[in-house]
């Protein structure tokens, strides 16, 4: 999974995927600093792991993860070339979801566009040039098939897209018409949380309540990463922090895209995946390799809660407790998973 995270220059954003990332992709106080995207993984923090590898003894453990893009702030006028313009929008095209940092602290020392605090303009302006990125991509595509009399009903859809986007509103697509827009990657179509990156303490502007918005205070989350482990543990004891803005914005970015974990468990090693929601075992197979989706047989199935409830696996096995299932059975948070395949080369 890719989350590309977009914003106003200045606004925190290279902060927090630094924070992210524990990584030290450059921070500064001017824009444009960022040609190339930040690209980093991210471990999907699971407190079912260390449980698991515990009870089955395992040698090796793997979190899912998620990658993230930091790209350059985008300006007022970027679809249109100005700072670097659409170059930056291009690498976020294969984003599967947009984090939109919104500035949302004061400090006279960073620049910001204008010297207010201004959330929802801010989130405007930046709406505003994926719209018209997207509009141009429509633009070209519209001008190719506008006289082939096969393309007529994309034509419907895109001029309807082209309708509402240029009204500043989403377009309400069903299904279909999604499944029909995927090849154009549209941003504005991506699914998007928004993070008000706060002063330390600060509430979540109310104008933002509208938006799916977390809130975050960036700078503090990269100083605490910057902490040992220990003393990042002690800080959010004595702080009484019960859960880092780091772990909220992967379990929101989680949620937005509708995504499951599963486990798998072979010879010691113990492994996290991420899966779409309402996929079955045999869509989950294929999450691990496509030859397990091609050859699927079956899979042994037991959910996390019921095997720390049982306590062992050989114990869930004397009981029944392992489910086998045929490929359309769904697959639920926590499932753990075997799959049984045979190569089909
Ligand atoms: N006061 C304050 N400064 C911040 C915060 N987050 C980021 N900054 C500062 O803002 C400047 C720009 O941050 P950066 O992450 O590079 O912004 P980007 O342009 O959106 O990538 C840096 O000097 C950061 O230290 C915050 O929450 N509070
Ligand atoms: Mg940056």
């Amino acid at each position: 999974m890719q989350i590309g995270i977009v914003g106003l220059p200045n606004v925190g954003k290279t902060t927090l995927f630094n924070a992210l990332t524990r990584g030290h992709a450059k921070v500064e106080r001017y824009p444009f600093t960022t040609i190339e995207p930040n690209i980093g993984v991210v471990e999907v923090p699971d407190e079912r792991l260390a449980k698991l590898k515990e009870l089955i003894e395992a040698e090796e453990v793997t979190p899912a993860t998620i990658k993230f893009l930091d790209i350059a702030g985008l300006v007022e006028g970027a679809s249109k070339g100005e700072g670097l313009g659409n170059r930056f929008l291009a690498k976020i095209r294969e984003v599967e979801a947009i984090v939109h940092i919104v500035r949302c602290f004061s400090d006279s020392n960073v620049a910001h566009i204008a010297p207010d605090l201004a959330p929802t303009r801010d989130i405007e302006i930046v709406n505003l040039e994926l719209a018209l990125a997207d509009l141009e991509i429509i633009e070209k595509r519209r001008e190719k098939i506008k006289k082939d009399p096969e393309a007529r009903e994309e034509l419907k859809l895109l001029e309807g897209v082209v309708e509402s986007l240029s009204k500043g509103e989403l377009p309400e697509l069903n299904e279909k018409e999604r499944e029909a827009l995927k090849g154009y990657h549209l941003l504005s179509l991506k699914p998007t949380l928004y993070v008000a990156n706060s002063g330390e303490g600060e509430e979540i502007p109310k104008e933002l309540k509208k938006y799916r918005v977390i809130g975050i205070c960036a700078k503090l989350e990269s100083e605490l990463q910057e902490l040992p482990e220990k003393e990042r543990a002690q800080f959010r004891v004595e702080m009484g922090i019960e859960e880092m803005g780091l772990e909220r914005l992967i379990r929101e970015s989680y949620r937005l895209l509708g995504l499951i974990t599963f486990f798998t468990l072979e010879r010691k090693k113990l492994r996290a995946w991420t899966l779409k929601e309402g996929r079955n075992v045999r869509e989950a197979a294929g999450r691990i390799h496509s030859d397990m989706e091609k050859g699927f047989i079956k899979a042994e199935v037991i959910n996390y809660s019921d095997l720390i409830r049982i306590g062992s696996l050989s114990q869930a096995r004397e009981k029944g407790l392992l489910r086998i299932e045929g490929r359309d059975c769904k697959v639920r948070e926590g499932d753990i998973i075997t799959i049984k395949f045979h190569l089909t080369r």
